[in-house]
């Protein structure tokens, strides 16, 4: 059975339901939605004055109405401890999203632990610990206690070189300004801790190194952009999956025509074609079919590229735009260095890019003249150039993300209405933090020394590696013997016993043992292996703060009680350090103890006001009670005052033509092509049939830890797919939805058969980071030299190992690609 909610109706939100701000805690685009709460035993009516949208509901509603909500945006949540109904839904006047959800989001609500309608009962409530041969139910008291007396233990005893720490350093759930700042402040302040990591790569390091090195910052500009460019670059992202109401809300409508108004008011006295849209992506993306269907086919170039050629194809098209002379000489003048050295050192000819690519010259030359061949009376064309997982995961990343910047810069299209050279985003941002100085460059490659059998105690903080790692194989077999060493351990002394069950554990540590601390808001799969799960509360149930792919900064105010026990993890952060204080001042080391004051925090609020407010650029302006008032629009980071009641912000950096580097002017960089770098790479695709690219799908939010309780996902996807070509399937004997071992010398994993004609000979999509397979089994342990990981170069063999199961039975195997009207 194909899944169905048997949802007859819902009841009315009241005229005076509570209304509280909320910001999607998904993805980068941070839609704007509306929590609304009211008591169990209230409904509203249908008459104008009894609900909350102010109509009359016993007439039928337009096609357009913002007066219902879907089942999937209600619940019934606790509130003080009392049950009350919610609804959270898409927030019309939200300028991100104007009342638009997605298939993610507009489940926030169904998604939220409900003790009354069962759902998200996987959510951790209680501290757990090992013990007795199992993990059990304590208090944060004595949880906090064990974890603080190894954790002062070792670090006495080894130094803070032995703790490791993987935090996440993003924005939305598991993330946010208060929780980076209460981590940072732990490990970077209190601690200097150099053996960490971040959430989705193996080191403390920039995504986009190059960018910023050249004194670009990566989020440059802001939606309306898209509106505004007669071009759109696009390297190696979806945004039809992955950002969807920013594709939707401004791409889409600039594709049908719908923002000439706005281009006439914004940049009056210049030609606005319609909208060229150029895709450099490997794979036919649904994003790519969607703006065939709405631009037209002639207005879309998808460069179809061979895996990790992007630098090749960026040399070239830079190349071509220097010597067709379609540069912004003015720009690169005033604000730029190193343009004559770059067009030296990068000189690709159309042809050599070409053979490396595998797409025509032809294309090329027109991918170019699309970015820069002048308009109407020699005016610029105004190009945005997006980037986003197939450029960052992807082969060479500092020198690739470098030559794409070339680009933009040669054109002048950074700090101008309808340009920028930004990352689309993955999840929103929401960095606060001490300085990282002293873990240097380049940053310790953590998994690494972990499989090496390096560190002692191992915090981990909303991540689950398991799923989500390179050379993944390979750290769960080293991960699980390490951890099991100290499990053994605490098994053999008694719990009640402190001093011997610490001794216990050190000397497991000493014996090649891994202590591990697990923070999360649901039992993971690295949680499998930790001594100590803490359990967080996420955003909603705790306020929350953070900017989205435009910089714009909200607060998600909170909207529930936190299941059981559980507190935001700034929280979790604060009394972590009391009890390292309190256990360093027991052991008589004053000095040291002190490090850990300033950690007094009651409320996440005091969190932010020590961090966020502290330290950010133009953080002094901003508070609770500001943001609160600015609603779901926020403010645009950096804000730069407060005037009239309101906080004001910045829409574009860059904007006057001064960028991040000491002169004040951008750099373009050197950036030769050097073929597949990371270690082992080519070794791989010589010895594999398959390419297994690999990223994400519109349902599915991230390693499905919310998801794989949803039934809506987890119908349609029991496994994860990989896509492959119809003929491939049949010459290996593989039909449709069955299912397949992926394999090569990483590791193995497996995954479900999705025939895909639009998929190329020899290459696969497969969906990363999933439950019930895991993709980074197969991915190398290769990186560049700053460590960032090289998820999307991966090959290997594929063979069949079962028939489809009987929950694949009912699925539909039609192909993703949609027909235009
Ligand atoms: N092969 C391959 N691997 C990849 C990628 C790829 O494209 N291909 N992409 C990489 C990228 S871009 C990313 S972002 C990573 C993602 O890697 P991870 O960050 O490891 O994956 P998530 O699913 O986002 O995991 C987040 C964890 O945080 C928990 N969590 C959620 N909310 C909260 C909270 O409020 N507090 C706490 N403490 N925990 C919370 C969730 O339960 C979950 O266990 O994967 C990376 N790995
Ligand atoms: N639905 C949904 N949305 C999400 C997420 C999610 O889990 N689900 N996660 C969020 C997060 S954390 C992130 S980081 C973003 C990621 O957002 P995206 O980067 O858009 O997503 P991916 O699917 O990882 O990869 C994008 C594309 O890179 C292409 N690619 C692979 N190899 C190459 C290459 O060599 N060159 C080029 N040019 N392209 C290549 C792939 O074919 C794929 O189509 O999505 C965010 N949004
Ligand atoms: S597009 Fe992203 S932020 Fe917006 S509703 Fe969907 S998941 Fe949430
Ligand atoms: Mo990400």
């Amino acid at each position: 059975m194909a899944f169905k909610r048997h949802i007859d109706r819902l009841p009315i939100i009241p005229a005076d339901a509570k209304q509280h701000n909320v910001t999607c805690h998904f993805c980068i685009v941070g839609c704007g939605y509306h929590a609304y709460t009211w008591p169990m035993n209230k409904q509203g009516g249908t008459a104008p004055d009894k609900n909350v949208f102010g109509v009359d509901l016993a007439q039928q509603q337009e096609a357009e109405t913002d007066a219902w909500y879907s089942p999937s945006m209600y619940n019934v949540v606790k509130q003080q401890g009392q049950d009350v109904h919610i609804v959270i839904k898409p927030d019309k006047e939200c300028v991100v999203n104007s009342g638009l959800g997605s298939v993610r989001g507009a489940r926030m609500a169904e998604m939220s632990f409900s003790e009354a309608r069962n759902t998200q009962q996987q959510r951790l409530t209680d501290p757990l610990v090992w013990r007795y041969g199992q993990m059990q139910p304590t208090s944060w008291e004595d949880a906090l206690d064990l974890v603080a007396r190894v954790t002062a233990t070792i670090i006495k005893e080894k130094g803070e070189d032995a703790l490791y720490v993987s935090a996440y350093d993003h924005g939305g759930a598991g993330g946010g300004y208060e929780n980076t700042w209460g981590t940072g402040k732990l490990y970077f302040e209190a601690m200097k801790v150099k053996n960490i990591r971040i959430h989705n790569r193996p080191a403390y390091n920039s995504e986009v190194h190059a960018t910023r090195d050249m004194g670009v910052g990566e989020l440059n500009n802001c939606y309306e952009d898209a509106e505004l460019a007669d071009t759109i670059f696009c390297v190696g992202a979806n945004p039809l999956e992955t950002q969807t109401n920013y594709f939707l809300n401004h791409w889409v409508p600039n594709m049908r025509g719908g923002t000439a108004d706005k281009k006439n008011a914004e940049l009056p006295g210049e030609e606005h074609p319609q909208v060229r849209m150029v895709f450099v992506d490997p794979r036919r993306t649904v994003t790519i079919n969607a703006c065939e269907a709405e631009a037209g086919k002639e207005n879309v170039l998808h460069l179809a590229i061979n895996s990790g050629t992007d630098l090749a194809l960026f040399n070239a098209i830079f190349s071509h735009i220097a010597e067709k002379g379609w540069t912004d000489k003015a720009f690169i003048d005033a604000s730029t260095s190193g343009f004559d050295d770059a067009v030296k050192a990068n000189k690709t000819s159309l042809e050599d890019a070409s053979k490396i690519c595998g797409v025509s010259v032809a294309d090329i030359e027109k991918a170019a003249a699309w970015i820069a061949e002048p308009k109407a009376e020699g005016k610029r064309r105004r190009t945005m150039l997006p980037y986003e997982k197939g450029l960052i995961w992807g082969n060479d990343n500092y020198r690739t993300n470098a030559a794409l910047v070339n680009i933009a810069l040669a054109t002048g299209n950074i700090g101008r209405p309808g340009g920028g050279c930004v990352r689309l985003g993955g999840h929103q941002e929401g960095y606060a933090r001490p300085s990282d100085a002293h873990v240097g460059k380049p940053a310790a490659y953590v998994d690494q020394l972990l499989i090496s059998g390096k560190g002692a105690v191992h915090h981990i903080w909303g991540c689950d590696h398991y799923k989500t790692t390179l050379n993944a194989h390979e750290f769960k077999k080293v991960y699980k013997k390490r951890t099991d060493i100290v499990k053994d351990a605490m098994s053999n002394a008694p719990y009640g016993d402190r001093d011997a069950m610490v001794k216990a554990i050190v000397e497991a540590i000493n014996q090649g043992g891994l202590f591990a601390v697990n923070v999360d808001i649901i039992p993971t799969k690295i949680g499998q292996a930790c001594h100590v799960i803490l359990p967080a509360a996420t955003s909603g149930e705790a306020n929350l703060t953070s900017m989205n792919g435009e910089r714009r900064l909200r607060l998600t105010e909170r909207y529930m009680d936190p299941p059981g026990q559980s507190m935001p993890d700034s929280l979790i952060a604060a009394r972590l350090a009391n009890n390292i204080e309190r256990v360093l001042r027991d052991m008589g080391d004053a000095a040291y103890a002190d490090k850990f004051k300033g950690f007094d925090w009651k409320t996440e609020e005091d969190a932010f006001m020590d961090g966020y407010h502290k330290v950010a650029g133009g953080g002094e302006f901003v508070t609770y009670e500001r943001l609160r008032a600015m609603g779901n629009n926020g403010v645009q980071e950096p804000a730069t005052g407060f005037e009239n009641g309101k906080l004001v912000g910045t829409k574009r950096l860059y904007e006057d033509g001064k960028f991040s580097t000491k002169e004040g002017k951008a750099t373009f960089m050197a950036s030769e092509w050097r073929g597949l770098q990371a270690k082992g790479k080519q070794e791989q695709k010589d010895k594999h049939k398959y390419l297994i690219n690999n990223g994400r799908a519109n349902h599915v939010w991230q390693s499905a830890y919310l998801d794989q309780e949803n039934d809506f996902v987890m119908d349609r996807w029991p496994y994860p797919f990989i896509e492959m070509n119809p003929q491939d399937m049949t010459d290996a004997g593989i039909k449709q939805g069955d299912l397949v071992e992926v394999y090569n010398d990483a590791g193995a994993t497996q995954a479900m058969a999705y025939p895909t004609p639009t998929a190329r000979r020899g290459e696969t999509f497969m969906l990363f980071g999933y439950p019930t397979g895991v993709q980074g089994n197969v991915v190398n342990a290769g990186t560049n030299e700053l460590i960032l990981p090289n998820y999307k170069q991966t090959w290997g063999d594929i063979r069949k190992i079962s028939d489809a199961p009987r929950n694949v039975e009912h699925l539909s195997f039609k192909p993703k690609e949609y027909k235009s009207a």
